[in-house]
């Protein structure tokens, strides 16, 4: 009888079987995998170092959102957009730090395939406290038909090929769909390499925990307040990490349901369609849970309007989000 012995599978490994599982790929998802892979080694050296290299703090400028931006936004921003410009088959890349797209090739310069949406560091504002931070990144196929590039990008989450985040944590790790469920790597410093921990991770179907800035709760909708008064009168636990990548990270693990309703200040919620909410939501999904903008609206049919567009997010555990959506749905208001 054979002996079972637990493989070692890195990223890269991982990412060129499932190419092998298609015998008509050509290597490119696998190529933009691999430079987010290499983006992710280095901004995982310059967040530990963040304090060390007095990096922290702002610059000084905001971001588009109106932020203000911090030095390792940029640099991280700048790193991602160094991988990705040379990898072929990147067409067009968005970041939450740049107001435009940027054009990586057009028609003459090689092959357009994909294109790559990504905040660079989620979260940044943790940086000075040591907190967790994450990059997020949405992976959608070049929609050719589109009259300019910001068009070919305001494809519903649906459409997306992979998506991803990179927890900058205790741990560095990388979480990745491609549609084939959810696998998840640790890097091991002392080989630089990203280690499979987890393979076809299933999110847990309940769990009494949520995760929400209940700093806003006088501004939510008088449903989500409902459900957080029927949630405290039900033993659940709060978590709040402050970074979407951290506290759906640990959702995943553990269960639980994250929310970012609408509130007076950001009456269509504050975190971005296009390069949070609908990654997250692929990844949420491929693990088996909900992802909602609302009762009934999947965030992944969203159709995009705007690449820096808003959503209200309501993801997690099936259990945790319909206990959410019965007490919206019972909400007067
Ligand atoms: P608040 C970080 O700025 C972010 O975009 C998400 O990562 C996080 O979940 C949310 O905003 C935190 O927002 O209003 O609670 O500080």
């Amino acid at each position: 009888m054979t002996t079972a012995i637990p493989e070692i599978v890195t990223l890269q490994g991982h990412i060129l079987s499932q190419q092998a599982r298609y015998p008509e790929a050509s290597g490119t998802l696998t190529w933009i995998l691999s430079a987010l892979s290499i983006s992710a080694k280095m901004i995982a050296a310059q967040v530990r170092r963040a304090r060390l290299n007095d990096v922290l703090g702002a610059v000084g400028s905001d971001n588009v959102q109106g932020e203000q931006q911090q030095k390792l936004d940029v640099i991280a921003n700048e790193i991602l957009l160094r991988t990705l410009g040379k990898r072929h088959g990147v067409a067009v890349v968005a970041s939450e730090e740049n107001e435009e797209p940027v054009i990586i090739r057009n028609e003459r310069e090689g092959e357009r395939k994909y294109c790559v949406l990504f905040d660079p560091l989620d979260g940044s504002s943790n940086l000075d406290v040591a907190g967790g931070v994450g990059t997020i990144f949405s992976i959608l196929r070049e929609d050719r038909r589109a009259a300019t590039p910001e068009a070919s990008l305001l494809q519903p989450g649906a459409q997306q090929v992979a998506a991803g985040y990179i927890l900058y944590g205790p741990s560095t790790v990388f979480t990745l769909t491609i549609g084939l469920g959810v696998d998840m790597f640790v890097l091991d410093p002392a080989i630089g390499a990203f280690v499979r921990v987890e393979e076809g991770l299933r999110i847990p179907a309940a769990s009494k925990s949520y995760s929400v800035n209940e700093g806003n709760r006088l501004s939510f909708p008088a449903g989500y307040q409902q459900y957080l008064d029927w949630a405290q009168r039900n033993g659940y636990s709060s978590r709040y990490a402050g970074a979407m990548v951290a506290d759906v990270h640990r959702i995943l693990l553990k269960g639980g349901v994250f929310l970012y309703p609408p509130t007076k200040k950001a009456p269509a919620g504050k975190l971005r369609l296009m390069y949070e909410a609908n990654p997250m939501a692929m990844l949420v999904e491929q693990a088996g849970g909900q992802a909602l903008a609302a009762p009934g609206q999947r965030i992944l049919d969203v159709a995009p309007t705007g690449i820096h567009q808003r959503t209200p997010v309501i993801i997690g555990s099936p259990d945790e989000v319909a206990a959410v959506v019965r007490q919206l749905g019972s909400s007067p208001a």
